[in-house]
C-alpha cells in the first residue's frame, strides 16, 4: 500500500530525466526536504529512495516537533551521466516546475549531489526552496548544522554509555568523509576524540590524516575495535551481516537510510549496542533550515534548537529503557503519536503552536 500523500514523477522538459517529487505527509504542515541528485541504475530505484526519504523526514519533523511535513525529490541520473553547468541548470529548473506545479505543498533543499548554489537557481522559478546562500536570503548551506546535530545525539549517548557528554578520549569510526562526515570528524577531533575513518574516495584520506586519524577500508571499519561507529555515508550501512560484527557499543550518526531493513534495529539491540535512529540523529540540517527561514528565529535560537537533539535523544533512550522497547520503536510511536494528535480535531492544537511549551502529556515538545 502506497502510504504517501502524493508522488509526482515527471519527465524535465528540457533535461528529460526523470524528476521525482514523494509527499509523504502534510499532517503537521507543508513538506520539506532535499533534492537528491545522484545516480541510480534505474530511476525506479530513485523512486523507491524518495519514497523511504520523504517517510524518514516526516518522521524527521515529528521527533524535532516542528510544524512541517515529510517530502523529498529525486533526480535519478543513468550511471555515469555528468551534467555540465548548463545541462545542470535545466535540471534544476526542471524540479523548480515540479515544485512550482504542487503550489506549496512541498519545499525542497539541498541532499546529496545539490549544494546551496542548486537552491538558489531553483529559486529562480519558485520560492518554495531552503538554503540558498545568504545573500539571498537563505540560510545558507545546511551541511555543518546536520554535523552539529549528529555531535548533539552524540554527546547524549556518551553520557547514557560512559556518564559523560564529552567525547574526548572516546574513540569513533567515522563512515563517510562527505560534506556532513568532514564537518563532524573535523568537531569530533576538535574535542579529542580518538577517530577512525573511511570513505569510498580514497583522496579523503588526506581530511583523515590532517585529523590524526586512522584509516580504514569502507569493508573493514564497521568491525573496528571503537567505542561508538558513526555512519555519514550514503546508502543503507547497517545489514544483519554487518550489524553481527559490529564491536562498538553505539551506533549514531548524520546518514540517512542507515538500517538495510528495519529489523536491523531488533538485531543491533539484541546485541545491547545503542543505535540512534538516523532521522533522530541527522535532524539538525532542517532544524536549523526551517527555524530560520519558516519560524523566523534568531541564529542563535536555531542552534540552540539543534543541540537540544542532545535532549531528545536522552529522552527517547529514557523512554525505550522505560518500555523494554529498542530507541527505533520509542522513536516511531512519538511519530505515530505526533502525527495522531494533529489529525484529530478534537485534540490539542498542533506542536507549531506549542514550541517550547510542554504540555503535561507530550513533554518532548518543549525541546524545540
Ligand atoms: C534532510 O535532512 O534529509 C534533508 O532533506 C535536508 C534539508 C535541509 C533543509 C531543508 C530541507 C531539507
Amino acid at each position: 500500500m502506497l502510504d504517501h500523500e502524493q508522488v509526482v514523477i515527471h519527465t524535465g522538459r528540457r533535461s528529460r530525466l526523470p524528476v521525482i517529487v514523494a509527499v509523504h505527509s502534510t499532517a503537521l504542515g507543508p513538506a520539506a526536504g532535499g533534492l537528491r541528485l545522484w545516480h541510480y541504475p534505474h530511476w525506479r530505484d530513485g523512486l523507491t529512495d524518495a519514497l523511504r526519504l520523504s517517510a524518514a523526514m516526516t518522521a524527521k519533523f515529528a521527533v524535532a516537533g516542528l510544524p512541517s511535513g515529510g517530502g523529498k525529490a529525486v533526480v535519478a541520473l543513468p550511471e555515469g551521466m555528468e551534467l555540465d553547468a548548463v545541462r545542470r541548470r535545466d535540471v534544476l529548473h526542471d524540479v523548480a516546475d515540479v515544485i512550482a506545479s504542487l503550489g506549496g505543498v512541498y519545499a525542497t533543499g539541498p541532499d546529496v549531489g545539490t549544494s546551496p548554489d542548486d537552491m538558489a537557481s531553483i529559486g529562480e522559478t519558485t520560492p518554495h526552496v531552503f538554503c540558498r546562500p545568504a545573500h539571498l536570503g537563505g540560510s545558507g548551506d545546511s551541511s555543518p548544522h546536520t554535523a552539529r546535530g549528529a555531535l548533539a545525539a552524540l554527546r547524549a549517548v556518551n553520557r547514557r554509555l560512559y556518564g559523560t557528554s564529552s567525547l574526548s578520549g572516546r574513540a569513533l569510526a567515522v563512515v563517510g568523509l562527505g560534506r556532513v562526515g568532514a564537518d563532524l570528524a573535523r568537531l569530533l577531533a576538535a574535542e579529542g576524540a580518538a577517530l577512525t575513518v573511511t570513505d569510498i574516495d580514497p583522496d579523503k584520506q588526506k581530511i583523515g590524516d590532517e585529523l590524526g586519524a586512522v584509516w580504514r577500508s569502507p569493508d573493514e571499519i564497521l568491525a573496528a575495535d571503537v567505542d561508538i561507529v558513526v555512519p555519514a555515508a550514503l546508502g543503507s550501512t547497517l545489514t544483519r551481516r554487518t550489524a553481527a560484527e559490529l564491536r562498538c557499543r553505539a551506533v549514531v550518526g548524520p546518514a540517512n537510510n542507515q538500517l538495510a531493513t528495519p529489523d536491523v534495529a531488533d538485531l543491533l539491540h539484541q546485541r545491547s549496542i545503542v543505535w540512534v535512529p538516523d532521522y533522530v540523529a541527522s535532524a539538525g540540517g532542517v532544524i536549523n533550515a526551517v527555524s530560520i527561514e519558516l519560524h523566523h528565529v534568531s541564529a542563535g535560537e536555531a542552534r540552540a534548537r539543534v543541540r537540544a537533539i542532545e535532549e531528545t535523544v536522552d529522552d527517547l533512550l529514557d523512554t525505550a529503557q522505560r518500555h523494554g522497547q529498542n530507541p527505533a520503536q520509542a522513536a516511531s510511536e512519538l511519530v505515530r503519536r505526533r502525527l495522531r494528535v494533529t489529525s484529530d480535531p478534537t485534540s490539542a492544537p498542533p506542536m507549531s503552536l506549542r514550541l517550547r511549551a510542554a504540555g503535561p502529556d507530550d513533554a518532548e515538545t518543549r525541546h524545540c
